[in-house]
């Protein structure tokens, strides 16, 4: 079974300038007491993925063995445009059994993660942390606990992209307007008219409406809680949790119960404490979250939660001479839609300085038969948003869907700095979720990476779906 510990052992002993050997294969887990062949990111010694320090040089070569080709994206890093791993943009996808070699260097700290950017992939959990720590903290007595989160269905994800653009039960689920008067004015064309809506009342019969897909569990570190991760922890001390969420299609909640944390960054970037012990948590977004533990020899459990619903999972911190009881599966009630509640409580740490911003605004829209648009095109990635290096750009996404949009950027970090028009100086980051229903949340970036970029919703079959695009500019 993967483990954080090993995964940070592997990295005690790969320093050295050899690549590090991460292989793409196939591997069997236990869900719900049935074997599930999944795929995944291993070094030779079996470790998940892959722990190196800030301003070392991220020398990798990966090996794939999936048994079809593949291309791997490091998910929050800022590599030369070459080797940023989106099959048919920035690299031809990588052939069973072919390698190829990743060398560059990595300046920043922070929780990031790597995952296919190839077909449905992800669904499979071709997924696997990348932490960066910052060797000025490594004195720091904190206990680092690295959870990657996912959601899982033993269905074959072709077959469930199938249904959804066939409109099958889960897609009239999810169309269906959480209260028809307040909808006059929408139509399939992308334009919605409707005001503010409670999205409270979206959930019926224990399915995800907010989603539209129906999961068979959500994953923590490969397992559900009926056989959680169990991370032994000092009464008294310090953990850093590294939240990821690894999710294809599912936005969380994290939920730590009784205990109380300090949400110190998101997407590896540092953002000013906020205390809390709810989190929002979006498709491929990570929450750092610095805990300082009751003196009690209790176990804690860290818990995510999926929106809309009350499935859950999550991992045990246990303190010596607790035990670790068993868990319910579900919460005792339904959690709301993830939203841009948290998102504007955020301050960055650092923000970026204000100057002169070139402008354009991005419809985020959807058609019949499972089509998801940006600026109207479907899969645009050709028609690249014209962006020339050195600028500031802001880009506001406005949501004419009747569902939530985690857009992520590649190549850049990028602040929020406005929701629903209203501008503040919030996270540097380079996810943020846009909210259904006429959500709108501006970003700004300095265009200093030149290249080719993806930029897309990280809902895998909304993408798959068509929204995604490209940025371009040379230096
Ligand atoms: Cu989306």
């Amino acid at each position: 079974m993967t483990t954080a510990p090993s995964l940070f052992a592997s990295h005690a002993k790969a320093q050295g300038s050899a690549p590090t050997i991460i292989t793409a294969g196939r591997r069997v887990i236990e869900v719900n007491g049935k074997a599930a062949n999944i795929l995944g990111l291993t070094q030779p010694a079996g470790s998940h993925g892959l722990v190196m320090n800030a301003g070392e040089t991220f020398r990798v070569r990966l090996e794939n063995r999936v048994g079809e080709p593949t291309a791997i994206h490091w998910h929050g890093l800022t590599p030369p445009w070459q080797q940023d791993g989106v099959a048919g943009l920035s690299q031809e996808p990588i052939p069973d059994g072919g390698g190829y070699d990743y060398d560059f260097p990595v300046a920043r700290p922070g929780t990031f993660w790597m995952h296919s950017h190839m077909g449905l992939q992800e669904q499979h959990l071709l997924a696997a942390p990348l932490i960066v720590l910052d060797p000025v903290e490594a004195s720091k007595d904190v206990q680092e606990v690295v959870v990657l989160f996912h959601d899982f269905t033993f269905r074959d994800p072709a077959e469930i992209l199938a249904e959804l653009k066939a409109g099958g039960h889960d897609m009239a689920a999810t169309r269906k307007p959480p209260a028809a008067s307040a909808h006059e004015g929408h139509d399939m064309s992308g334009m919605t008219t409707g005001a503010a809506i409670d999205h409270g009342d979206m959930q019926m019969g224990g399915m995800s409406h907010l989603q539209g897909v129906q999961y068979d569990a959500l994953l923590a570190n490969d397992r559900t809680l009926d056989d959680p991760e169990v991370f032994a922890v000092e009464p008294g001390g310090r953990v850093r949790l590294r939240l990821i969420n690894g999710a294809a299609s599912t936005n969380m909640w994290i939920d730590l119960g009784r205990l109380s944390g300090q949400l110190i960054a998101v997407d590896g970037m540092a953002v000013e404490p906020i205390g809390g012990s709810r989190f929002e948590f979006a498709v491929a977004q990570r929450l750092d979250i610095l805990l300082e533990l009751p003196r009690e020899a209790t176990a804690w459990p860290v818990l995510a939660v999926q929106e809309g619903g009350r499935m859950r999972t999550g991992v045990v911190l246990a303190a010596k001479g607790s035990s670790v009881g068993k868990l319910a599966e579900t919460a005792d009630a339904d959690f709301p839609a993830v939203g841009a509640e948290l998102e504007q409580k955020l301050r960055a740490a650092k923000p970026l300085v204000e100057r002169v911003a070139r402008k354009h605004t991005m419809m985020l829209g959807e058609g019949s038969g499972y089509v998801w648009t940006l600026d109207g095109v479907v899969h645009g990635s050709d028609k690249p948003l014209a962006v020339r290096a050195g600028d500031r750009f802001e880009l506001t996404f406005m949501n004419h869907t009747t569902m939530s949009h985690p857009m992520h950027l590649h190549g850049h970090h990028f602040q929020v700095v406005a929701v629903n028009g209203r501008r503040f100086a919030g996270a540097v980051r380079d996810t943020v979720l846009v909210p259904a229903y006429m959500g709108q949340v501006t970003i700004a970036f300095d265009a200093d990476n030149p290249g080719k970029w993806a930029l897309h919703c990280h809902h895998l079959y909304h993408m798959v779906g068509g929204m995604m695009t490209s940025m371009a500019y040379e230096a």
